[in-house]
């Protein structure tokens, strides 16, 4: 047996299991790094997971433990057979469990909003200057489109109004929050009759907490209906203020030629990794690095420079916006750390694994974590504050280049760079397809009613060690393209696609006769990366100008759109798909999903919401059957809207062009 085909055993006398890292991810380096870390004896999130199968009862959410009468387990062939000691039914205890996820992941996404927005307040007032307003266009547009007056006013003034207007997304008791302003009005007629619409997330999530509590909202029914409008307050409110007021302070992002991969490690730099979300921490190292004092010490120590480099959703902020490489997305974080050639990790907040200490540990990395909310046991803490924002950066560069100059491991660096088109924001797509002086979503549209585009996907969300890490991402967002559907991405997704080349315009070759031909004209890749997962905002705002432009129906849930997040493993994707599915989108989850088929809360989930005007939820493993069931629920809204008969229309094929030109 050749080396490459041998299983890895996992030694474990009662649960010893056989494992084939090449079922496990499809990143070559990742792959590479797994190796190295077996053969150090170190395991990872993906031996742990073939250690411990997940808890059945569990992965259908068939338990309850939100009191202390249980916990409660309702696992038996016939759900309904049996209910928790106060009588809770699966339906009740499904649904307050994926409430209580829905809560946990708005809570993070508003709380980094928050963040932004006291960042803001701060700058706006004079209380930080190390970061300014720097894209005062966006702040009109902001302002303008939830009615702000901007007309002869300076940006001074402008900013504190529209930082008191933000406000209100968190602490709205009553009445609706500023961003309803933009969702297309038939929408937002569809949430009003539903009594969805959302009020400050501080009050939607302390209710929904409130409601899930032993012996409250015993509805299914009801407690979706909170589930949906703590969702919308994230989705239209928190997430879009974080990604509205970053793009504010530190640029909107604009398409540029950014790297992705473990091969931008450098042996012979100081390398910096920052992961997490909020990108303060990251802006303040970008700062930092390129101080002529740190270059210095770097420089002293032996190094030829100082390298920095994202992860997950921080390198995803940083990379459209800045170019800064990425290392790699949510699984690969212990694997980079394996390189040996990480001197410093710097955290902040969510998606932080805590066997990341552990790991460099092994590696003779060093790990800080910066937010307060946010410590890790054996990690060192040095706190971020806004007010010095070089502080903390200054600090975990010295150390980093003390563990430079004292590296005593061996260093090995997959050598693989994967170069890739990244930083599309709603704005430039309006750019791009109208140029500067008819900037506009007609062209987008137009191309959809001629059947060019067939609709729009949008694939997001994690990677996740149950499943291959990347393999479901890329073979659904190939399959997508095949079929002439244009596909957005965030988060660790356009991750995996950037590093299978899919964001490199010559990618186009891969699309089908129409969507190449729109991506040869415009001189885009048919994969556009769009940010970080709070810039899921994007894609809201991007849907609800399809719907202004017109052509397309008057309603979110008109479009011919679909959404996915085929590995997903967060709470915050959960709060994501309910916000995009309330909004009116089909979403489609891989990996598992926390309920038990033939509920009637499945069912609501799967059906129910589709008829009371919203979208719907879908679940798939197989990359596939996901594709067509987006393909075919695309094809039903085209044929709603009567665009059938385009689609079926021959088009002007490359060939027949190359022959028409030749
Ligand atoms: Ni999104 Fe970002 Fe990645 Fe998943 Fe985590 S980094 S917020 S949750 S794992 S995509």
């Amino acid at each position: 047996m050749s080396d490459e085909k041998k299983p890895v055993v996992i030694v474990d006398e009662k649960k010893a299991k056989k494992v084939d890292f090449r079922d496990m991810t499809s990143c070559p380096s990742t792959l590479q790094m797994l190796k190295k870390m077996e053969a150090d004896g170190n395991d990872s999130c993906f031996t742990r997971a073939a250690e411990m199968k997940p808890c059945p009862i569990g992965a259908d959410s068939a338990c309850c433990k939100n009191c202390f009468m249980g916990p409660c387990r309702l696992n038996s062939k016939d759900p309904y057979s049996k209910v928790g000691v106060c009588g809770a039914t699966i339906d009740t205890i499904a649904a307050r469990n994926f409430a209580r996820n829905v809560a946990a992941g708005g809570a993070a996404h508003t709380d980094h909003g928050m963040g932004m927005l006291d960042v803001f307040r701060e700058v706006v007032h004079g209380r930080i200057s190390h970061f300014k307003i720097q894209d005062e266009k966006k702040l009109l547009n902001v302002a303008a489109s939830i009615g702000i007056a901007v007309e002869g006013r300076t940006i001074k003034d402008i900013a504190i109004d529209l930082y008191e207007e933000l406000e209100r997304t968190y602490t709205q008791v009553e009445g609706e929050i500023p961003f309803m302003k933009r969702v297309p009005p038939k929408t937002l007629e569809v949430w009003r009759k539903a009594g969805i619409v959302p009020r400050g997330a501080m009050r939607e999530i302390m209710e929904l907490m409130h409601r899930t509590h032993m012996g409250v909202d015993q509805d299914y029914n009801n407690i979706v209906k909170q589930c949906s409008r703590t969702a919308l307050a994230d989705g239209w409110g928190g997430s879009m203020v974080a990604t509205e007021i970053s793009d504010i302070l530190f640029g909107t992002p604009q398409p540029r030629v950014a790297g992705v991969n473990m091969g931008f490690l450098k042996e012979d730099q100081v390398n910096i990794i920052i992961h997490g979300h909020e990108p303060l921490l990251f802006e303040g190292m970008i700062a930092a690095v390129s101080e002529p004092a740190n270059l210095d010490k770097a420089k002293a120590a032996g190094a030829k420079g100082i390298n920095l480099l994202g992860m997950c959703c921080s390198g995803a902020e940083v990379l459209g916006r800045h170019g800064i490489p990425h290392a790699g997305n949510f699984v690969s974080a212990e694997p980079i750390i394996a390189t040996g050639a990480v001197d410093a990790l710097g955290v902040d907040v969510q998606c932080i694994m805590q066997a990341l200490v552990k790991s460099a540990a092994c590696y003779g990395t060093k790990v800080f974590t910066t937010n307060p909310r946010a410590m890790i046991e054996g990690a060192t803490h040095v706190e971020f504050h806004e007010h010095d924002p070089l502080g903390a950066p200054n600090q975990i560069i010295g150390m980093a280049i003390e563990r430079f100059s004292g590296r005593t491991v061996k260093i090995e660096i997959p050598q693989r760079q994967d170069w890739g088109v990244h930083g599309f924001s709603h704005e430039y797509v309006n750019y791009m397809l109208g140029g500067r002086f008819r900037e506009s979503y007609v062209p987008l549209n137009d191309n959809i009613v001629n059947g060019r585009i067939r609709g729009v996907a949008a694939v997001v969300g994690c990677t996740n060690p149950r499943v291959k890490q990347d393999y479901l991402h890329v073979e659904l967002v190939k399959e997508l393209i095949k079929n002439n559907v244009l596909v957005v991405q965030t988060g660790c997704s356009q991750i995996a696609l950037a590093k299978a080349g899919l964001m490199k315009p010559d990618a186009a070759v891969l699309a089908g006769e129409g969507l190449q031909e729109v991506c040869e004209t415009v001189g885009i890749p048919p994969v556009l990366s769009l940010g970080s997962c709070v810039d899921n905002s994007r894609i809201l705002i991007a849907l609800a100008e399809m719907v202004r432009v017109g052509g397309l129906g008057d309603k979110i849930s008109d479009l011919p759109v679909a959404g996915a997040a085929p590995e997903y493993m967060s709470e915050k994707a959960i709060c994501i798909g309910q916000y995009v599915v309330a909004s009116g989108v089909y979403t489609i989850f891989g990996v598992t999903f926390p309920t038990v088929e033939g509920t009637k809360f499945h069912d609501l989930l799967f059906n129910g919401l589709e008829e009371q005007g919203m979208g719907k939820w879908g679940f798939s493993t197989d990359p596939i059957e996901m594709a067509h069931m987006m393909i075919d629920h695309i094809d039903k809204k085209r044929a709603a809207l009567g665009l059938s008969e385009q689609r079926e229309r021959k088009l002007f094929s490359m060939e027949d062009r190359r022959v028409a030109e030749g």
